[in-house]
């Protein structure tokens, strides 16, 4: 497996913010905490990729948003916030050596972070990012690989995957505030620790789960759940560029 990460760009206090405040964010310390999640992809058997840095865009350490890879082709999004579009030309070349490419198209926008791909279902957060339009367009071109499309309603957070991603074989977790139309028969559903509503945002490998190290309640809960073995990394410095463990890699087979 790759993960394709970026640098965190020099500039990225000046990143998009939709439900918290500006505080100063320290680049270094980010730098340093994002390295730290490298490191436990590179320890989870990924082999880490950077794609070429962006320093003028604030939000390029965010790849997610910018693409979703299936084995069978890679849809390059339209981000929703105009700002994010410049980041899209660096991932549409390199993605090209490993897939066909789709594209999502104007009126359409999705963010990646509002895809939720779980084997061939992929749920699709209606969010202020992602519109009907861009539901549309991705699930025409991903149902004739026999994928299954679910347009889910989110509420008081960025992205479906702020409110709930896998965290494990048969496990999902889940802040229910914030979206509740994500069930697959037999699977767990965690809900995240009430105070903690972002810890939902976690990172399955296919063998680990990574999450961000300041949410203990949450990992307890999981880590009761049974299925699931968790591997912390600090991560406060992008939560306030309303980052999470997901938004910074975009992972697929080679
Ligand atoms: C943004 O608002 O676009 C960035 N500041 C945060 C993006 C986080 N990405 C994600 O959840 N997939």
């Amino acid at each position: 497996m790759i993960a394709w990460t970026r640098e965190v760009p020099s500039s990225i206090a000046s990143c998009e913010l939709t439900h918290l405040e500006r505080v100063p964010i320290d680049a270094t310390k980010a730098r340093a905490q994002h390295a730290r999640y490298e490191s436990a992809l590179t320890d989870a058997g990924m082999e880490v990729r950077r794609l070429a840095p962006l320093d003028e865009h604030p939000d390029a350490v965010f790849v997610e948003d910018t693409a979703v890879v299936l084995d069978e082709l890679a849809i390059i999004t339209r981000p929703g916030a105009t700002s994010r579009r410049g980041e899209l030309a660096s991932v549409t070349e390199v993605l090209a050596r490993y897939r066909k490419l789709g594209f999502i198209r104007e009126p359409a926008t999705i963010d990646g972070g509002d895809v939720l791909v779980i084997e061939k279902d992929i749920f699709i957060g209606l969010t202020p990012r992602t519109n009907k339009e861009g539901i549309g367009q991705f699930a025409s071109m991903v149902e004739p690989h026999g994928y299954r499309v679910h347009a889910t309603t989110v509420t008081g957070c960025l992205h479906l995957k702020s409110a709930v991603t896998r965290a494990g074989p048969d496990t999902l977790l889940m802040n229910p505030d914030w979206v509740s139309q994500v069930r697959l028969a037999g699977w767990n559903l965690v809900f995240v620790d009430p105070r903690e509503a972002s810890a939902a945002n976690v990172l399955w490998t296919g063998k680990v789960t990574i999450m961000a190290e300041e949410y203990p309640g949450t990992a307890e809960r999981l880590l009761r759940a049974g299925d699931v073995e968790l591997v912390g990394v600090p991560a406060g410095e992008l939560a306030k560029a309303e980052g999470g463990v997901t938004c910074c890699s975009l992972l697929m087979r080679e």
